[in-house]
């Protein structure tokens, strides 16, 4: 009686024993035969024609080995009162079952004994029976828990009934002992509730360690182990064979925990020894940090080749080509040492730091270098070395070189950087400046030109040979500035001349303006700046008008300042993308799974605590990716998040985050502890009063009326749809536009081709998929006739073709029982055929606002001519017309097509759609 998943109790059968305080009430231990002629062991007791029968009969003491939950298996026959000669007499056809808990093994009087049920037979046995030797056997299994004591005593009273107890099997079950992604998990004896997970933390096995985070799996109550979390994989230099982990052997190795099997070990390296983490490289052949594991050992490469040289005046422009060897590597680069031949072979000094290189000297990716500001008519020796990242390791390599030896030309001197301003007056101006950083030769003299500002089309031209001079007689502009340039000249001909530097003359101009401090410094401002500074403030004005500051770009859709819009995630090329775009990554140790909720497509809904670090803790909803998923289901499962994650909204289920770096894969929303409406109502019929269930279609009005605001068209707005939280409160879910109604049991296939749930689908949207805000509304219409009849399937039980033909006639709903007529009025505005006549949602929304000010207005209810009545002589009603109603109904009765209800006293029943 031992199997994977459920172990038996220890219960010694022949040590049962009947309570025997009264001798004629007692059960008898009998031997007999089965239909077989096999030899069975019963316990017997028939004392049908006596009055007041109490026989009780109780096992042994039964260890429950830490089991919380029990299951009581009894096999036994029972006789028919009916067929027994003499009529019924006192005879029973049930007998009760009992327990009592103790944490040892004593005496316990009957009265002690907790009841657990009454169990009848669902077939009991009579004369015939016994004469053509048949055994009805009836099996009957209950369970028990939580359990809290080591045992469980379990005792039947008989009351008078003809009963041979023929087999008691107790057992419990537990989660065998497994081994899973490289974890072993214990032998597991299931939580006592009948819903409840326990978590139970995996080992790893033998040479292997967690990935990421400890592997967990849960212990179902039916000894099933569901939702695995996190794995275990081989440690580095073992790889997995047959579930378990083998050293690498001798020239593999295995370094990543994330790479599967021992690889062998790249060029140029080797592993000596087994299970090698790494592979070592051979003489001569080296690896830097960065280098990945699977890349082969490399080395220095050779020379660059074929340099060559172009002068032009005091600047080189070098070139070669890529070395002959690169040593395995793509990361080559080059590196100039540029030095002076010095005159009378004094030997060669480096290049003093006025040269310039372009791009620069060292760390060149490209095959060439400009070499600029060098003296003219000098010998320059250059060396270029070609390196790679390994060739700092090889410090024994000897380094190779390519040489060129280069004479400049003669040159022009260069610019000259500084002039400044001496001694001033009305028209004259001292002037110098420093001789150029480059004479390049002997300067002869230098020009100096100079104009009005913002003239330079009309200027004049002086000489000097000297780095200073008066210039005299200058006319001002308005503001008195006068611009000068100055340049040199050799025997190689003028340099450039220098930039602008602008002056002012007349000391009462500046006497005036500098008293206006802000308007002095403006007009310092050289011209060069004032450009990009104008540009700028064009930018920052740009920015501040009032429409642009507004708009906001988002992956290419233009978003309008209030009104954000939903973001159709097939937008993005990328899904995962679109996922991380609006939801947030949540790590899955953050999260405890503590109990099943129910049964998602794509996998388990669950729910627990989440701790975000430095918020508080929150019960939320873990919707789950079982695993062996398809790339497509993934995708199909994520979007959900990329949906809601757009939303923020009371009356919209929230969006926690993804969990989409481990697996499972879940989505984790808000907790709502109601769970969805339609099965809400449907416990909880009758119990709200108009005001709470008017509250309830507010709140779903108003989350649609966000959505359709943001430009979202739900398309499978129904009660199953609406997730309800302890104060009542409800919120729209399950999104995701076809893959929704992929998923929606409701959803059937149109002839068109989509599936479509037709019962809450507007005409149009059944008939060309035109599904607007408007389709939304009458959706809304139907939740709200399902809110207003507690859960009602609307259209009850007809087929869907006889659905769209019916609204097709302008059939509609009839107003539920106790309906507000106001509620039922704006249901029948949602259900208008025109769907421009239907109310929008934020209509709604007020109207529904004005119904909770002024309760008097729902005092109206429904009137009955809005019903049929259903009277015994409307003898066509066909099978599929005929009524629902719910817990009026006393006993339905079929008989030929007819169906016979038998109601309760002054039952007001209504009849939809009817056959004459
Ligand atoms: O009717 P229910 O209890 O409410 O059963 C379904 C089940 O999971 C499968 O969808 C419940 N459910 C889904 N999301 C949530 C949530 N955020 N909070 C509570 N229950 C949820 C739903």
């Amino acid at each position: 009686l031992y199997n994977t998943v459920s172990c038996c109790l220890h219960i010694d059968v022949s040590v049962l024993q009947s309570f025997s305080n009264n001798a004629t009430h007692n059960w008898e231990e009998i031997g007999e035969v089965d239909e077989d002629y096999a030899p069975i062991h019963t316990y017997q007791v028939c004392r049908v024609m006596e009055q007041n029968q109490n026989n009780w009969l109780h096992t042994n003491w039964i260890l429950t080995e830490g089991a919380q939950r029990v299951f009581i298996e009894l096999k036994f026959t029972l006789r028919d009162c009916n067929s027994l000669p003499g009529g019924v007499g006192t005879c029973k056809e049930t007998f009760n079952m009992y327990y009592y808990e103790t944490d040892g093994d004593r005496a316990l009087k009957e009265s002690r004994y907790i009841k657990i049920d009454t169990i009848a037979a669902d077939e009991s046995f009579t004369e015939l029976d016994l004469g053509d030797r048949v055994m009805k056997l009836n099996t009957e299994v209950r369970d028990l828990g939580p359990l809290t004591h080591k045992g469980v005593y379990l005792a039947f009273q008989d009351l008078g009934a003809c009963i041979a107890l023929v087999s008691v099997r107790v057992f419990y079950k537990r989660c065998p002992f497994l081994v899973k992604s490289l974890a072993e998990f214990p032998d597991t004896i299931p939580g006592s509730e009948a819903s409840q997970l326990v978590e139970v933390v995996g080992h790893c096995v033998n040479n292997s360690l967690p990935l990421y985070e400890p592997p967990r799996m849960h212990c179902s109550t039916e000894g099933e182990w569901l939702v695995p979390i996190g794995k275990c994989v081989c440690q580095p230099g073992f790889e997995e064979i047959n579930g378990s982990c083998q050293v690498c052997k001798v020239g593999f190795y295995r370094s990543l925990l994330e790479s599967l099997a021992c690889s062998k070990c790249p060029p140029h390296s080797v592993a000596r020894q087994t299970g090698a983490t790494a592979c070592s490289c051979e003489d001569g052949y080296y690896k830097i940090d960065s280098d990945p594991p699977n890349m082969a050992c490399t080395r220095p490469p050779s020379a660059p080749r074929n340099a060559i040289s172009n002068v032009n005046e005091t600047s080189v422009f070098l070139e070669w080509s890529v070395p002959m060897e690169m040593g395995g590597r793509k990361d080559v680069r080059y590196n100039i040492l540029c030095r002076q031949v010095l005159p009378d072979g004094r030997g060669l000094e480096e290049c003093g730091p006025n040269v310039r290189f372009l791009p620069r000297r060292v760390g060149l990716s490209n095959t060439s270098v400009m070499v600029a500001d060098l003296q003219s008519h000098t010998n320059y020796s250059f060396l270029l070395e070609a390196v790679n990242g390994v060739s700092e390791l090889a410090k024994d390599h000897a380094k190779q070189y390519v040489s060129l030896n280069v004479t400049t030309n003669q040159a022009a001197p260069s610019p000259v950087s500084v002039v400044r301003k001496g001694h001033t007056d009305k028209s004259n101006i001292a002037l110098s400046w420093a001789e150029p950083d480059r004479p390049n030769g002997i300067i002869l003299e230098y020009e100096i030109k100079y104009f009005e500002k913002e003239q330079d089309s009309s200027y004049t031209i002086i000489k000097s040979k000297e780095t200073e001079m008066v210039v005299e007689g200058l006319k001002c502009d308005i503001f008195g500035y006068v611009a000068f340039q100055v340049r040199a000249r050799t025997s190689a001909g003028y340099g450039a001349f220098s930039r602008r530097f602008e002056f002012q003359t007349s000391p009462y101009f500046t006497a005036f303006t500098c008293a206006q401090k802000q308007y002095c410094d403006m007009a310092f401002i050289p011209m060069c700046l004032c450009v990009p500074s104008l540009r700028r403030c064009g930018y920052s004005k740009a920015k501040q008008d009032p429409e642009e500051e507004k708009m906001h770009f988002h992956n290419g859709h233009i978003k309008f300042p209030g009104v954000r819009t939903y973001i159709d995630p097939l937008t993005y090329e990328d899904p995962n993308q679109a996922v991380h775009e609006f939801a947030q990554e949540i790590d899955v140790s953050f999260i405890s799974i503590e109990r099943i909720i129910g049964a998602g497509e794509f996998g388990e809904v669950c729910s627990g605590p989440l701790r975000l670090p430095g918020k508080r803790e929150i019960q939320v909803a873990i919707k789950t990716l079982k695993a062996g998923y398809t790339e497509q289901q993934r995708r199909d499962f994520l979007w959900e998040a990329s949906i809601m994650g757009q939303f923020n909204h009371p009356n919209i289920i929230r969006l926690e985050g993804v969990v989409t770096k481990s697996k499972p894969v879940m989505i984790i929303t808000e907790y709502m502890e109601n769970g969805s409406l339609d099965t809400f109502l449907k416990k909880n019929d009758g119990q709200f009063t108009v005001i709470q269930l008017v509250g309830m279609l507010r709140g779903i009005a108003s989350g649609m009326r966000y959505l359709s605001d943001m430009g979202y068209v739900h398309r499978d707005l129904a009660a199953r749809n609406i997730l309800v939280n302890s104060n009542l409160v409800c919120k729209v879910s399950d999104f995701g536009l076809s893959r929704v109604l992929e998923d929606d049991p409701e959803a059937a296939y149109t002839t068109r081709g989509g599936k479509i749930p037709i019962r809450w689908t507007a005409p149009e949207a059944i008939a060309y998929r035109k599904f607007t805000s408007a389709s939304d509304v009458w959706s809304y219409g139907i939740v709200m006739w399902e809110v207003m009849s507690y859960g009602e399937r609307p259209y009850w039980e007809m087929s869907n073709q006889d659905v769209i033909k019916a609204v097709e006639e302008s059939y509609r709903l009839p107003g539920p029982m106790d309906c507000p007529e106001a509620l039922y009025h704006l249901m029948m505005d949602c259900w208008q055929r025109e769907r421009s006549n239907r109310p929008k949602f934020d209509e709604i929304v007020c109207l529904l606002d004005k119904l909770i000010r002024n309760p008097s207005s729902l005092k109206k209810l429904v009137n009955s001519s809005h019903r049929y009545e259903f009277t015994p002589q409307n003898n066509n009603v066909s099978k599929t017309s005929q009524s629902y109603v719910k817990s009026f109904i006393l006993k339905k009765i079929y008989f030929e097509n007819l169906l016979i209800l038998m109601l309760k006293p002054n039952t007001n029943i209504y009849v939809f759609g009817f056959k004459q």
